[in-house]
């Protein structure tokens, strides 16, 4: 099961991808390294693969990334309870993501991250959980996403990590994994398809001149 997760640099996306797959917390986690991660887990007695990848800000055009998002089965969009301004990056990360899946509906399955609880006090969590939940249903609103899910975590201290995770392969109708091999074939099968209408294009406008 792929699994992408966006939001503004800072929030933690690295820290839960690397608490998930490693059971460790880095404090200081180079925040321009794009990577793929893998993990073997047992979702109700079914065992699965995730395969995570974990997106940085680049200044340059990421294939890797682009494929990603196409292919993603579930996505993680990371905000930072403690930080209002990372709402606006949940905006722009569900609008690229519903553009890269393509969908009629949105029914590809989303946790809302609400990471870094850890740092707040129970009222402050409250207060601050109110209000990025009530943000968040109005993009979901303006997006009509129909599965998903908004969970306060903290990777710092393995809060609702694995709940994370395993929330998003339940959300999943199908557990039947596509594999590489096969992912490979879709990709380069859309290329020469790609490729053999633009020459035919190019012929045609050839023969009409
Ligand atoms: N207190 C606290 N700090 C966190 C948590 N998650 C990440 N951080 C810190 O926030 C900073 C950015 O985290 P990182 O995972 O690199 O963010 P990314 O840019 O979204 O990948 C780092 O200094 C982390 O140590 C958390 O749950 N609690
Ligand atoms: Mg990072």
């Amino acid at each position: 099961m792929r699994i992408v997760l966006l939001g503004r640099g800072g929030v933690g996306k690295s820290a839960i991808t690397i608490q998930f797959c490693q059971h460790i917390f880095y404090p200081e986690y180079d925040p321009s390294i794009e990577d793929s991660y893998r993990k073997t887990a047992i979702v109700d007695n079914t065992q699965l693969i995730f395969d995570i990848l974990d997106t940085a800000y680049l200044e340059y055009y990421s294939p890797m990334k682009e494929q990603y998002m196409h292919y993603a089965h579930a996505f993680i969009v990371v905000c930072d309870l403690t930080d209002r301004p990372t709402l606006v990056e949940v905006n722009s990360a569900v609008n690229d993501l519903v553009l890269a899946q393509d969908r009629e509906v949105n029914d590809m399955p989303i946790v809302f991250a609400l990471n870094k609880i850890d740092l707040l006090n129970d009222s402050d969590k409250k207060l601050a959980t109110e209000e990025f939940s009530s943000e968040i249903r109005k993009i979901v609103n303006e997006f009509s996403l129909t599965n998903w899910k908004i969970m306060e975590c903290s990777a710092k201290q393995r809060q609702n990590i694995d709940e994370i995770f395993m929330d998003l392969a339940r959300r999943r109708q199908y557990y039947d994994i596509v594999d590489d091999f096969t992912l490979l074939q879709n990709i380069t099968l859309e290329n020469s398809q790609k490729k053999s209408i633009s020459e035919h294009s190019r012929h045609k406008k050839c023969s009409l001149m």
